[in-house]
């Protein structure tokens, strides 16, 4: 495969000003007539055109036959003229189209996905994102099969034509990309509402959906108008077209596409009522319809240069929508509730980025935020562009505050609205803030987030003097090479720029306020805490008037994505565990003690060792299910283990085995000690309340369902009943998925096929639904035969991406005892499963692939197994370029 280089970037030597789109619809045969205008200042100039899997008919430049070359997917001309129309007629095959890029079919309906490289199989285009042009639609289709026609932008007209055939027109006032291009057509459902946005203007937003799930829109129709309103008060930014549109589909690769005004949803994130969604689905969309709706800034009308600056826009807007979950979930709270609800969010990020960033960070596909070189586009949206990039971002906001952060951010659109932008252009526009901020500084070293991969570690050293009273801190950064790094002889790892906020507690729990009158890089924060900024390998810091040796609470609300190296003693972690005020950092001292003692059991696990917990561990538990000022959101987290994902980062060779049983040893224990406190939390917190997706009823639901499931872990036969009962009786999804999956896990296996099969002929008739269901399944089956069973449902089909995900991901990555099974029998099966879906649809398969990403760092057997299935798919003669490029890095 070849490889493409950011630094061999060429701007396009044509402008496409204007594009005209028609479109003949027919399922297996749809003409396109795309008509551009085109100006070049480079006389002589090869015009190159992208072109895959569709058929050539007719070009005509200025209404003249014109000599072409068509080969490797690209179409070549050399123009002599300068200014000149081209028209060019080809056909495409929607209905066989299962990649799910470009133009396909979904159900009776036709719908597109153009990101990143898509709108080249619709019509011969310059497919990169710089090349931004002016749309105007034309869509014609059989009226009766097909009553809505839909494109991005404006409706300027629609008719009605022979043959029971209509069209309607749309134009897109804006430049875009033709990545961002959309169209629709089928019949729907449709919710709408019309809004005004801050200048008064009306604006139109409309949901649309299947026929028959109108009904289930409401939320996510809610949340455009929120989100709408958000950006409007945050940033300042207001929507810009007179409609809005969102259109579910049960077909799709991603969560969701930001068309210009013509989103396209993966129906997962558009649908819901209590019955059908969990607590998680309704964040779910409330944040997938903000992320979309924020890219009509932060993508659209500022896009990208090319590919390798995808994170310009998606680590931006990710951190948008972060944010505006955040304040969703904290408005119309108190100051002390808003504030848990808030470090509820930044956990559940965190723990996202750790689960699956921190894992790409350290393997065979690690890259910087800003990417070098790739070989497929499709296999870099990543968590790494995604959710490192949005904390790049937030590193940004933390060293510039909130106001200083939104002046960087209308600098960056006074400079580029309307633009194909770099990454150093937004950095430019926050530095330029910045150093008003700071005279003499700036952020060049900062940038190397941008160029540098890896998860650097900050090691800590603290020496207290009891004599000053001072007590100095050192933090000194290490990151090794990762990735196409190591391959890079003349690549040499510099020192980030990393913002690290701390504080001080009495071993009593008290806080020390920070005296930082004299201290030059830092700044005092809430709680007298205090943000270092270290830019070098090592720096030291010396605080006066520390009256004890104070317990450090270090990389408070996670201000920097890297893993802190500091030796805390057990008593050390449960008093930040129980008194730290910074709720990220308590969070993390339970996390930490846990993880500490999970590891050490892993060890004696293997050395075939007697187990048993420490008692600080219990103790911490107890406090933490008992402290009264908690409540029921953060309590959940604080009680959670930390998961076989993040914890297996911390093996240098994985027993993935031995990992669960002793993460499944302190479960039991801590559920065995204290059965009743489980069982009184349980309690407390069931209710049988109208169900509102609101922070405090989703934070009882959602610790209710953990004591739920710590006393099912031990089989506890009043759990079982209340579990049985809680299914019987819910009234919406979280309560019924709480009870099934706890009984599906843990109860005996009559009473768990009893309820499974009850909940499958409840809900067969909704897919979403029956994805929970297949992804349970998945879950708990004990070996790789009961999965292909599983795969021979009537229900089931690889050509669905969010079932295949919910089969063949969730037992791969969630399904430790059978996925991992001593026999290696399901890495066959996992082999065999990614050539299957190759086949299909590349994309899916290439993410599927990635499953194996870190087999080097396994214990045999797992190791050589694994190593024989990545090149059993290595060496299928047919793979595709997504998957070659994953299971070649793999195993290089
Ligand atoms: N741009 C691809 C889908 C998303 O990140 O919104
Ligand atoms: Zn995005």
């Amino acid at each position: 495969s070849t490889t493409i280089y950011r630094q061999d970037y060429q701007p396009y030597p044509f402008v496409i000003e204007r594009v005209e789109l028609h479109f003949s619809l027919e399922p297996e045969c749809t003409t396109v007539i795309n008509t551009m205008q085109i100006r070049t200042s480079h006389a002589g100039a090869l015009l190159v055109l992208n072109g895959e899997d569709i058929e050539l008919k007719t070009i005509l430049l200025n209404g003249q036959a014109v000599a072409y070359e068509y080969k490797d997917n690209l179409l070549t001309l050399q123009p002599e003229v300068t200014n000149f129309e081209l028209k060019i007629v080809s056909m495409c095959n929607p209905k066989t189209n299962s990649t799910l890029m470009g133009l396909y079919v979904s159900g009776q309906s036709f719908f597109t996905q153009c990101e990143a490289e898509g709108f080249r199989r619709i019509t011969f285009f310059p497919d990169r994102p710089d090349v931004m042009s002016e749309y105007f639609v034309t869509i014609e289709a059989d009226k009766a099969q097909y009553p809505y026609l839909l494109s991005n932008g404006n409706l300027l007209s629609t008719r009605e034509l022979d043959n029971g055939r209509h069209e309607a027109k749309w134009h897109d006032p804006f430049l875009k990309p033709c990545y961002l291009f959309a169209l629709v057509a089928g019949d729907f459902d449709i919710r709408e509402k019309t809004s005004k946005t801050r200048s008064g203007r009306e604006v139109l937003l409309q949901v649309y959906s299947d026929k028959g799930n109108g009904d289930q829109t409401l939320w996510a129709l809610d949340s455009l108008e929120r989100s709408m309103f958000w950006d409007e008060q945050r940033f300042g930014l207001e929507l810009d077209l007179d409609r809005f549109m969102i259109v579910a589909v049960r077909d799709f690769n991603m969560g969701a596409m930001e068309n210009k005004g013509l989103n396209i949803f993966n129906a997962a994130y558009v649908l819901a009522d209590p019955e059908i969604a969990s607590d998680a689905n309704y964040m779910g969309i409330e944040s997938v319809v903000g992320h979309e709706y924020f890219h009509n800034w932060t993508g659209n009308r500022v896009t990208c240069q090319d590919w390798f600056q995808l994170s310009l826009k998606e680590g931006l807007t990710v951190f948008r929508d972060q944010e505006f979950s955040a304040d969703m979930m904290a408005r119309f709270l108190s100051e002390e509730a808003a504030k848990s609800a808030r470090a509820v969010k930044r956990i559940d990020d965190v723990t996202r980025l750790r689960v699956s960033q921190f894992p790409e960070d350290a393997g065979p596909m690690a890259h910087p935020i800003r990417p070098d070189s790739y070989q497929e586009i499709g296999n870099f949206y990543t968590a790494t562009v995604y959710e490192k990039g949005a904390e790049v971002i937030r590193m940004q906001h933390t060293l510039l505050g909130e106001a200083g952060f939104r002046a960087g951010m209308d600098e960056y659109f006074r400079r580029h609205d309307g633009q194909a932008v770099t990454c150093d252009d937004f950095v430019n526009a926050m530095e330029f803030v910045y150093q008003q901020q700071n005279p003499g500084k700036d952020l060049s070293i900062f940038r190397r987030w941008y160029s540098q991969a890896g998860t650097p570690t900050v090691h800590v050293q603290m020496d207290y003097d009891h004599a000053q009273q001072t007590c100095a801190i050192t933090l000194r950064q290490h990151c090794d090479k990762v990735g196409v790094e190591k391959l890079r002889t003349d690549f040499e790892k510099k020192p980030f720029h990393i913002p690290f906020h701390i504080g001080m507690l009495t071993t009593q729990g008290q806080a020390i306020p920070l005296n930082v009158k004299d201290l030059s890089d830092i700044r005092v924060t809430e709680n007298g805490g205090a943000l270092l900024e270290l830019t070098e390998i090592e720096k030291t810091w010396v605080f006066s008037h520390i009256p004890e040796r104070p317990v450090l609470s270090l990389l408070r609300d996670f201000s920097a994505p890297v893993y802190v190296d500091y030796d805390y003693s057990f008593e050390e972690l449960a008093t930040l565990c129980a008194h730290d005020s910074n709720p990220f950092a308590r969070w993390e001292a339970a996390q930490e003690l846990s993880s500490r003692e999970i590891l050490r059991l892993t060890a004696d696990i293997l050395a075939k060792r007697p187990l048993s917990l420490s008692p600080i561990v219990q103790e911490v538990w107890a406090h933490n299910l008992t402290d009264p000022h908690l409540d029921a959101a953060y309590r959940a987290w604080l009680l959670a283990l930390p998961s076989e994902k993040v914890l297996v980062e911390r093996l240098d060779s994985i027993t993935p085995l031995a990992l669960h049983q002793a993460r499944q040893f302190v479960y039991k224990t801590l559920a065995k000690e204290h059965r009743d406190l489980w069982l009184r939390t349980y309690q407390g917190n069931h209710s049988q309340k109208e169900y509102s997706p609101d922070p405090i009823s989703m934070g009882q639901r959602s610790l209710k369902n953990m004591a739920l499931n710590y006393l099912l872990v031990i089989q506890d036969e009043e759990g079982i009943a209340l579990a049985k009962g809680q299914y019987e009786t819910a009234k919406n999804m979280t309560d019924r998925m709480g009870a099934l999956s706890a009984l599906m896990y843990y109860a005996p296996a009559e009473d768990s096929e009893i309820y499974s099969q009850a909940f499958y002929r409840y809900f067969e008739h909704n897919p979403l639904v029956m994805d929970k269901w297949f992804a349970l399944k998945a879950m708990s089956v004990k070996r790789v035969d009961q999965l292909r069973e599983l795969m021979q449902n009537p229900l089931f089909t690889l050509r669905n991406p969010n079932r295949a995900r919910a089969v063949l991901f969730q037992f791969c990555m969630n399904n430790t005892e059978a996925f991992h099974h001593e026999s290696g029998e399901a890495y066959a099966f996992w082999a065999e499963q990614v050539i299957a879906l190759d086949t299909i649809n590349p994309e899916i398969a290439a993410r599927f692939a990635r499953v194996m990403d870190n087999w080097q760092r396994y214990a045999e057997p797992n190791k050589g197994f694994m190593q024989k299935a990545l090149q059993t798919v290595a060496q299928c003669p047919t793979l595709s370029k997504n998957t070659t490029e994953i299971v070649g890095k793999a195993l290089s």
